[in-house]
Order: structure tokens, then sequence, then C-alpha cells
């Protein structure tokens, strides 16, 4: 059919395919929730209820893509681990980067209610999102254990800043200073001598993060079947001549999956060697 004499402006779209047999990671990341957080009133240093929406809004994200196998999240951020051979929207990056964002940001606001159900909005959050990929399995597991460690500097460090503040009677200004300069080790001490608080004692989701992992549910046996309906695919033998009519008819298995949360360590080889499917193809 032909176009208007308009059409020739769809040449202007360029194609932007991601590399084919590459990981992709997509991070989103709250934009100014710095501003978010104080105008409605987080806790500090980690309010349980907007992680706990964060993990809802990832949920959401990975029932929509299955090929999403894994996501990681803190503070403000999600990270999404595609199976390397997804051929999600043919691997197109604007596509991909585009609609995950807003399906994660509209979740956001739509289940707001139910876990600040007190604290209305006062105004549309919103998210940045970026696709980065990598070339092996290695710079995944690297990828990963990055946020984690990430999560884990910063919460050692937010705890005893709000400690400090809140607990210890110090300005933010003196806060910083106080901890200027000092080690992990020298923090653990602080926050158990002056506060009491034994640093592992506190919740995994604020040390370790969430975890949002797609696990199988292997199928069951079945049996030989006729194909009676539509949703039994066909599959000719291979040597078969494709004009004839196929001599085996298998089932179009179907996996089905879950998706797991946990806080748990992700660095170590323990996590990866439990769920070798998230590094294979
Ligand atoms: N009180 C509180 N603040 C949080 C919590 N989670 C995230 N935040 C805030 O969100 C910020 C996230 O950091 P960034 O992403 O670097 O900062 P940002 O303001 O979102 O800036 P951009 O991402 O560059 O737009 C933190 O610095 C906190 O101020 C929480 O559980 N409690
Ligand atoms: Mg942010």
């Amino acid at each position: 059919m032909a176009g208007s004499k308009f059409a020739y402006v769809k040449n202007f779209e360029l194609p932007d395919p991601l590399l084919p047999g590459t990981f992709m990671v997509l991070r989103v990341d709250g934009h100014a929730f710095h501003r978010l957080s104080e105008e409605h009133n987080f806790t500090k240093p980690n309010d349980e209820r907007a992680l706990q929406l964060m993990d809802h809004a990832a949920r959401d994200v990975m029932n929509e893509f299955k090929d999403i196998v894994l996501a990681f999240g803190e503070s403000d951020e999600f990270s999404f681990l595609f199976r390397k051979s997804t051929t999600l929207y043919n691997r197109r990056q604007a596509k991909i980067l585009t609609t995950v964002t807003s399906i994660f940001t509209s979740s956001y606001v739509y289940n707001w209610p139910k876990y600040l159900p007190n604290t209305p909005l006062k105004y549309p959050p919103s998210f940045d999102g970026r696709i980065v990929l990598y070339p092996s399995a290695k710079d995944v597991r690297n990828y990963f254990s990055w946020r984690q460690a990430d999560t884990h500097i910063n919460n050692l460090y937010n705890t005893v800043f709000w400690a400090l503040v809140l607990q210890g009677g110090e300005t933010t200004t003196q806060a910083h200073a106080t901890l200027r300069g000092t080690v992990s080790s020298t923090k653990h001490e602080m926050m158990f001598s002056r506060f009491g608080i034994n640093y592992t004692d506190i919740s995994p989701r604020y040390r370790k993060g969430s975890i949002l992992v797609r696990m199988e549910i292997p199928p069951e046996p079945e049996a030989d079947v006729e194909p009676a309906s539509g949703k039994i695919s066909e599959v000719i033998e291979s040597g078969a001549d494709p004009t004839s009519k196929p001599k085996t008819a298998k089932k179009n298995v179907k996996i089905r999956t879950f998706i797991e949360l946990l806080h748990c360590d992700l660095i170590g080889d323990e996590f990866w060697e439990a769920r070798p499917h998230l590094l294979s193809e």
C-alpha cells in the first residue's frame, strides 16, 4: 500500500538493536528520590513500606516479561537481568527500556496507597532507566556483586549516621564529620558501644537488598497424547519431509515459573551454584 507523501519521515526512525549473545541488564532508578523521600516522610535510614513497594513494582515487571530471570533492588533502584538469548521485541533497545521503565513506574504509583495508605502522593514519582550489555557470566555476577556491595556500604553508613542524629543528638553536619575517614570496623564499634546496635541484627532486607529470582516448576510427566487443541504444537522430526504429515506430535511444554523473594548474599558462589539457570542461555 502506497503511503502518503509524508511517510518518508518514517525512514528517520533508526533501528536500535541490542547486540545478540550478550547479557542484558536494565536498571531503573528513582528520579530525585532524595526529595521524594523527604516530602513523603520516609523512615530513616530505611523505610520498609517504600522498599516493599519497590519489590512489588519489580515483581509486576517480571510477571509481564518472563525473560527476566533475576532482579536486585536497593534504595530507589532495581536491576533486571534478562535471559541471555532473549529476543524480546527483537532486542530493540528503546522499546524494551521504555516499556519496562513505564510498567515499573506505573506499578509504583498504582500500588503506593497499599503500602503508604496514610501518605497521599504529593506529586508523580518517576524513574530513569538504562540498559547495559555484559559479554560474560562473570561480568553479570560482578555487576550484581557491585550493587550488593553498594547496598552494604550505604546501609552501614546510613544506619550509623542516623543513629548519631536521631539518638545521639548530633546535627547532620556533625554526624558527617564524626564519620569522615572512618573504616567499617569503626562504624560497627561506634554503633554497638554508643547505641547498642549490633549490625548483624538489622533486617537482612536492609543489609542485603531484595533479590527476586524466577524459579521453574518442573513440568508434570505427561503421557503421549494426540494433538487436540490449539495449545499443542506439532514438531516435525529432523530429516522428515516437511510436506508430509508430521509423524510425531509433542505437547508444547509450557514451563511454569514463580518468583521468589530473597534477602541473601549473592556475592559468593553459593547463590549462583544453586541456580545455574540464571546464567545459562
Ligand atoms: N529516608 C529514606 N530515604 C530513602 C530510602 N530509599 C531511598 N531514599 C532516598 O533516595 C535517595 C536515592 O539516592 P539517589 O538515587 O542517588 O538520589 P536521587 O535523589 O534519587 O537522585 P537521582 O537518582 O540522580 O535523580 C537516597 O539518597 C535517599 O535520600 C529510604 O528507605 N528511606
Ligand atoms: Mg535516584
